[in-house]
C-alpha cells in the first residue's frame, strides 16, 4: 500500500486504467443504482472528467483504463443476456478501489479526494453515464475569439528575444504557459490558457505557438509581439489533447488542426485566426470490426514531405492520413494498425511515423511516403514514447527509442529499411536498455548530442520518480548516469513527490531542461543541465512556477527535432 500511496501524487495517468481492470471485470448484481441528487451528480461528473475520463473515456468504455460501465451484460440461465445492473463490487468495494488503488495498476486517490468525494464517485460509477452533448460548427464558432486581428498584429518581430530558443512551458495546474527565454532563462511572459493545459506546438514559420488545454480551449500565441500574448482562441470540444499545424511547403502557417477526446472529432482551422473551417467525426469501426461511439483523437503530427497530417484514433486503432491540400474535398487514407493509439514521433528521415498502441503493447509504423502501414512491432508493456528519440546506434545503425510506463526498459527499434547495411534491423526491436525503473513517460536526444535521456515520473519510488537517467549513445554498455533532479534543484523537500519529467533540449542541443512536477500549490522548478558535463547550469524557479510539465523548445518543435 505504501508504494501505491507514493504513486498517487500528481499523476493520474495511463496507469490508472490498468488498475481498474481486474477489479471491475466481474459480473453485475441486479440491484438499483444508488440515488444521487442533481447537485451530487454534477460534482461527480466534474471529478470524473478531471480525474478519470482521460484513461477510461467519458462513456466509460475503457481504453488505457478499464471499462467502467455499470451495464455489464449478464448471461441468464436461459441463455439470454440481461443488461442494466450495477457493478457487483458495490459501494464499499468501489470506495476501497478508488481510495487505495489495485495491484492491477489503478492508483489511489485517498490523498486527492475527500472521503465524501470517494463515496460520491463510487455511487456515480454505479449509475449509467450521461452522454455528453455534441459540439457542432455553430457551437464552435460561438466560442471563437480573435483578440488581436491579423491586420493589427506586428509585421515583424517586435521584441529582441532569440525566438528559436524560446520554450513554451506547461504550468499544468494553473492553466497557464510560461514563455521562457532559453538564452537568459528569464520568464518573458505567463499566458493564461485553459484547464490543465496539455501541449504546445509551433507553426511552420516558428511565429505562432498553439496551446491546447484539456477543456478543449485552443490558444494562439504570437511570438512577434513585444510581449508575446494570446491573439486568438477557440474551444474545439469539451475534452482535447492534440494540435498541430500545416508544415508542408506552400501551406506554412495556413492551417491548424486540433483533435478532441469528446466529442470524438478533429477540426481544421485557419492557422492565424483559429476560425474553424471543417469538423470531421472519428466515430466508426475498430480494427476488430466493432462499432465504437467514442474513438478519441490522440496524437497528430504534420508531415514535412506532403500536405498531410497523421491523425491517430485511439480506440479504433485507425491511423488517418489527412490530405489538407483541398479541405472542401478532404481525402483521408485510413490505415489499420492496433487499438489504443496514443503518442509518437517521426524517424530521423521524417518519412516514417512511429506511434504507440500503448495498451496493445505495440508500436505501429506508418510509411507516409507510400501511405501504408510498414510494421507493427511488439514491445514490452505500455510503450510511451512522447515523440521518441532518434540516433545512430554503433552496432544497429539508425534507431528510434521509446520508454515504457509498464516496463523498466528503453526499447530501440531499427528505422532504416532502405539502408543496405542496416535494413535487416528495420522495424525490429534491436535492443532493450535497462532503465532505472518502470514509469517512464519521455525519452529525448538531439542530433548534436551524444546522450540519451529518459525520465521515470510514474515510478512509485520517490527517488526514481524524482530522477532521470542518461546514457552515452556511443557505448550503451557503459553504466548510465542517474541525476536526482529534485535534489539538484536545491529546493526544500515537499510532501508531494516532485516528479522529474520531460527532458527537452535547447535549440543548439547543448542543454537539457527537466521539469519538476510538484504539488498543486508548491513552488517548483525547471533544472537546466549542461548536456556535455551533465552538471546543473541553472535552476529556473519562481513563485509562479507551479506544476511545470511539458516544455516545447520553439526550434526543436517547429522542425520535429528529437
Ligand atoms: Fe499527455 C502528449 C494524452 C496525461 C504530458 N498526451 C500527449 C499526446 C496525447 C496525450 C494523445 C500526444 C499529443 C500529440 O503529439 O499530438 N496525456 C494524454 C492522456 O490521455 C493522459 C494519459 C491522461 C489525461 O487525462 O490527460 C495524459 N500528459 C499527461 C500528463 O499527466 C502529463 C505527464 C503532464 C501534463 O502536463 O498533463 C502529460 N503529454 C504530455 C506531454 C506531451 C503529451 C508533455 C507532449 C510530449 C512531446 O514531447 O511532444
Amino acid at each position: 500500500m505504501k508504494t501505491r500511496k507514493l504513486l498517487s501524487g500528481a499523476v493520474r495517468l495511463a496507469a490508472l486504467p490498468l488498475a481498474m481492470a481486474g477489479a471491475f471485470n466481474v459480473a453485475m448484481a441486479q440491484q438499483a443504482a444508488p440515488e444521487m441528487t442533481a447537485e451530487e451528480k454534477a460534482t461527480a461528473k466534474k471529478i470524473y472528467f478531471e480525474r478519470c475520463a482521460g484513461c477510461h473515456g467519458v462513456l466509460r468504455k475503457g481504453a488505457t483504463g478499464k471499462n467502467l460501465e455499470p451495464h455489464w451484460s449478464k448471461k441468464l440461465p436461459d441463455g439470454t443476456t440481461q443488461e442494466g445492473g450495477t457493478l457487483k463490487l458495490g459501494q464499499n468495494r468501489l470506495e476501497k478501489i478508488i481510495a487505495y488503488g489495485t495491484e492491477g495498476g489503478m492508483v489511489n486517490f485517498d490523498d486527492i479526494l475527500t472521503k465524501e468525494e470517494i463515496s460520491l464517485m463510487a455511487k456515480y460509477l454505479q449509475n449509467t453515464p450521461d452522454v455528453p452533448p455534441e459540439f457542432s460548427m455553430q457551437d464552435m464558432l460561438a466560442t471563437w475569439k480573435v483578440i488581436v486581428p491579423v491586420e493589427q498584429r506586428p509585421k515583424k518581430q517586435m521584441n529582441k528575444f532569440n525566438l528559436k530558443n524560446m520554450f513554451s512551458v506547461t504550468l499544468r495546474d494553473t492553466g497557464e504557459v510560461a514563455l521562457i527565454d532559453g538564452d537568459t532563462k528569464e520568464i518573458r511572459s505567463i499566458v493564461k490558457t485553459g484547464y490543465a493545459v496539455h501541449i504546445s506546438r509551433l507553426s511552420a514559420s516558428g511565429r505562432y505557438v498553439y496551446v491546447i488545454s484539456r477543456d478543449g480551449r485552443l490558444s494562439l500565441i504570437d511570438l512577434w509581439m513585444e510581449k508575446p500574448a494570446v491573439v486568438a482562441e477557440v474551444k474545439v470540444g469539451y475534452d482535447a489533447r492534440s494540435v498541430d499545424t500545416s508544415k508542408f511547403k506552400g501551406f506554412e502557417d495556413k492551417y491548424a488542426v486540433a483533435g478532441s477526446y469528446w466529442p470524438p472529432q478533429y477540426v481544421i482551422m485557419e492557422g492565424d485566426t483559429l476560425k474553424p473551417l471543417k469538423i470531421v467525426g472519428t466515430r466508426g469501426m475498430t480494427v476488430d470490426g466493432e462499432y465504437h461511439p467514442e474513438p478519441r483523437v490522440a496524437s497528430i503530427v504534420s508531415s514535412q514531405i506532403k500536405p498531410e497530417w497523421v491523425i491517430n484514433i485511439k480506440e479504433t486503432g485507425q491511423i488517418k492520413l489527412v490530405d489538407y491540400s483541398d479541405i472542401k474535398n478532404l481525402k483521408e487514407t485510413t490505415i489499420e494498425s492496433a487499438k489504443f493509439l496514443h503518442d509518437g514521433g517521426w524517424d530521423a528521415s521524417k518519412r516514417y511515423f512511429l506511434v504507440a498502441a500503448n495498451a496493445s503493447n505495440k508500436i505501429a509504423v506508418v510509411d507516409t511516403k507510400e501511405g501504408k502501414l510498414a510494421a507493427l512491432v511488439d514491445t514490452k508493456k505500455i510503450p510511451h514514447p512522447g515523440r521518441g528519440a532518434n540516433f545512430k546506434h554503433p552496432q544497429f545503425g539508425p534507431v528510434w527509442a521509446t520508454g515504457h510506463l509498464g516496463a523498466d526498459v528503453i526499447t530501440l527499434i531499427g528505422t532504416a529499411p532502405n539502408d543496405a547495411k542496416y535494413k535487416s534491423n528495420a522495424w525490429k526491436v534491436v535492443q532493450e536498455i535497462k532503465h532505472i525503473g518502470s514509469g517512464n513517460l519521455f525519452v529525448k536526444t538531439h542530433p548534436k548530442s551524444k546522450h540519451l535521456w529518459a525520465d521515470a515520473p510514474q515510478n512509485p519510488e520517490r527517488s526514481i520518480a524524482e530522477s532521470v537517467a542518461v546514457w552515452d549513445m556511443a557505448d550503451l554498455s557503459k553504466p548510465k548516469k542517474v541525476l536526482n533532479v529534485a535534489k539538484d534543484s536545491g529546493l526544500p523537500e515537499t510532501k508531494a513527490i516532485r516528479r522529474a519529467v520531460h527532458p527537452e533540449y535547447s535549440a543548439d542541443g547543448s542543454e537539457v531542461w527537466v521539469s519538476l512536477w510538484g504539488g498543486k500549490t508548491d513552488q517548483s522548478a525547471i533544472v537546466v543541465y549542461d548536456d556535455k558535463t551533465l552538471t546543473v547550469k541553472k535552476v529556473i524557479t519562481d513563485p509562479k512556477m507551479i506544476t511545470p510539465t511539458g516544455k516545447f523548445n520553439v526550434f526543436n518543435t517547429q522542425h520535429d527535432i528529437y
